[in-house]
């Protein structure tokens, strides 16, 4: 509510200069009435590191070591927050590898056992039994390829898809 009010003293002083400020502030919030406040102040105050995460799960590779990732086929908002939690149950390594769904993303940290490493991250290599959390906001809307980069894995079939698609609105109801 902080930032709501600066935002309309901000908009108010704009609009019609300091004499009206006082006029303006409590007029804004009568004509709209305090329920309709946070759907109008939404998209001025979206703070994306701070929502609930939204939780996914990946296996990579399962417990018969086949060379797949499950679900191989992954779907995020863009604008809204994730937990990817990253699992390898089988008895080899395995690399969760899409590099242009990473450029697209901003990444918060990504945790493993207790490390947490912040900034930039297009690659996470996950040895048998491991498992990384990845927390990250998609920005960029867009299909991606994902594959394993273990000599083999891809041509044996370890490959996925990840769609970023926009939705502000929903973006937006997750911050009210
Ligand atoms: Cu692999």
């Amino acid at each position: 509510m902080q930032s709501l009010i600066v935002l309309i003293h901000d908009w108010a002083q704009w609009h019609f200069g300091l004499c009206l400020r006082q006029l303006i502030l409590p007029t804004i919030i009568v004509w709209f009435g305090w329920s309709s406040i946070p759907a109008i102040a939404a998209p001025l105050v979206i703070d994306l590191s701070r929502q609930p995460a939204i939780e996914v799960q990946v296996s990579l590779g399962n417990t018969t070591n086949e060379l797949r990732f499950v679900p191989d086929h992954l779907e995020f908002l863009a604008g809204q927050r994730y937990k990817l939690v990253l699992t390898n149950p089988s008895n080899s390594k395995h690399y969760f590898t899409a590099k242009d769904f990473a450029d697209g993303i901003w990444t918060q940290k990504v945790e493993a056992g207790n490390v947490e490493v912040k900034g930039a991250i297009h690659e996470v290599e996950l040895k048998p039994q491991a498992q990384a959390e990845w927390m990250f906001v998609p920005i960029k809307p867009g299909s991606y390829e994902l594959h394993c980069s273990v000599p083999g894995h891809t041509e044996a079939g370890m490959t996925g898809t990840v769609q970023v698609t926009a939705d502000l609105k929903a973006a937006i109801s997750n911050q009210t």
